[in-house]
């Protein structure tokens, strides 16, 4: 049997947190390697490991997957976690599409000066609930999942972006009662609920050290 999936990448949340997720969801235990310092970074890359030079980058069944769509792709499909067939696969990446959009929003603030997060912030807030929440909270209201009433990909997603959006405003959910029962309902299954507990490789909302030491390894 193979080992863990051992994924490398900075201590953070960043691209590798929705795949921390959904090997969660899955109920995957795995392992991590962390990209401390500029030095870690070019030691893989002179490994010769990562394909295009970047992390993240997942050592999973005898492969070294990168670029975030592919590991994802991989491990929902593995895992059955990505529907029965075409249609529910692409209502999937749709509604995968659209949390990704709203948490990059959100991981892009790290980046921005005070001024500037006031005013992205208000446009995130906007945008979750008058384009994405309505979206999801309609399909939520005559079943309990987002695709093939099965649980999928599609609602770890979603749960993950809800609870970042809270982080911005507490309140977000008051207006989608649908939503509401929905992250009560996905944050019980209990992979989740373990993922959820204190002390799991979930990562916390980046700090200002966390965004200088990445700015370093990553010479951004
Ligand atoms: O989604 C993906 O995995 C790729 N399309 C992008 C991966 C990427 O941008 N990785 C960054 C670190 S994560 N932060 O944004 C990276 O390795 N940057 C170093 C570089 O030389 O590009």
């Amino acid at each position: 049997m193979a080992g863990k999936p051992k994924l490398h990448y900075v201590n953070g949340r960043g691209k590798m947190e929705s795949i921390r997720w959904l090997l969660a969801a899955a109920g995957i235990e795995f392992e991590e390697e962390f990209v401390e310092t500029k030095e870690d970074l070019e030691k893989l890359r002179s490994d010769g490991v990562l394909l295009f030079q970047q992390v993240p980058m997942v050592e999973i069944d005898g492969m070294k997957i990168v670029q975030t769509r592919a590991i994802l792709n991989y491990i929902a499909t593995k895992h059955n976690l990505y529907g029965k067939d075409l249609n529910e696969k692409t209502l999937i990446n749709m509604y995968v599409e659209g949390t990704t959009d709203l948490m990059e929003m959100i991981m892009s603030l790290i980046f921005l000066t005070h001024e500037e997060k006031a005013k992205k912030n208000a446009l995130i807030i906007d945008r979750a609930t008058t384009r994405y929440f309505p979206v999801y909270e309609k399909v939520l209201k005559g079943q309990d999942f987002l695709v093939g009433n099965q649980f999928s990909w599609a609602d770890v997603h979603l749960l993950e972006a809800i609870l970042m959006t809270e982080e911005l405003k507490s309140d977000i959910l008051s207006k989608f009662p649908q939503l509401q029962t929905f992250k009560t309902r996905v944050s019980n299954i209990p992979t989740i609920k373990k993922f959820l507990q204190p002390g799991s490789q979930r990562k916390p909302p980046h700090g200002d050290e966390f965004v200088a030491k990445v700015k370093k390894i990553f010479s951004i």
